[in-house]
């Protein structure tokens, strides 16, 4: 009972992805949904990214978190249109909490929305949102276990990006260990190993996302 119960709940969910997916083909917007543990890097990725890419494409910005509007403020000082999604709880984004993000933004202006992912290794990856493009986020600090640990949304994503390489050699974190447990569950992966501290590693980051937008 439970179990249908949960796939009543995916379906709904499933129907609503694919309206927001017309939505955003008619708008001619590529759309990231940009996941990964609290803390492992991603408004820091969001920021890097605009800023390599704002001269190229016109980037919004919807922020999920449970709670607090810190996410948000960062990117509207940088000026970048940005709405915030407070799930109040849920550990995860789905597709109607971005349906009823987009009438605040005006997509037929944007090239690219990123989707900020509430901070979870597990459930975002059981929410479509109508995205183009699922990129995943392991930080160096949380170790190079985790795929093993947490395969969803390993084996679901299009693109994992490997951050804080600054801190390389500071603990066990082996990254081909990563690449090995990660390539073995999904072969079609790209993986990009960079530091949104230092920089290093972004401009493949940033020239892959480009060219993903421009030949959609
Ligand atoms: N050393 C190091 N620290 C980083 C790097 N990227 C981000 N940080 C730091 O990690 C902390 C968390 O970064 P955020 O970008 O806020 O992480 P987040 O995933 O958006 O966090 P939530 O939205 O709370 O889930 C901040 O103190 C960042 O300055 C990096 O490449 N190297
Ligand atoms: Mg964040």
């Amino acid at each position: 009972m439970e179990i249908e119960v949960l796939e009543g709940v995916f379906d709904a969910n499933e129907e609503i992805a694919r309206k927001n997916r017309e939505r955003f083909l008619e708008a001619g917007v590529f759309v990231m949904n940009l996941m990964a543990s609290p803390g492992a890097g991603k408004t820091s990725l969001v920021m890097r990214t605009v800023e390599g890419l704002r001269d190229r494409l016109s980037i919004g910005v919807i922020e999920g978190d449970i709670a607090s509007r810190v996410d948000a403020e960062k990117l509207k000082a940088a000026g970048v249109p940005v709405v915030q999604i407070n799930t109040g709880g849920a550990c995860h984004l789905d597709a109607n909490m971005v349906s009823m993000a987009l009438p605040h933004l005006d997509l037929s202006r944007l090239d690219l929305l990123i989707i900020e992912n509430v901070g979870n290794l597990v459930c975002p990856a059981e929410f479509q949102l109508g995205e183009d493009l699922k990129v995943m986020m392991l930080s160096v600090a949380e170790g190079d276990d985790k795929p093993l640990k947490y395969p969803l949304m390993f084996s679901q994503a299009h693109v994992l990006v490997i951050n804080k390489t600054d801190l390389l050699g500071m603990g066990d974190f082996d990254p081909q260990v990563v690449r090995k447990t990660v390539t073995g569950m999904n072969p079609d992966i790209v993986i990009f190993e960079l530091s949104c501290r230092t920089g290093d590693g972004l401009e493949a980051w940033t020239s892959y996302l480009h060219d993903r937008v421009r030949c959609r």
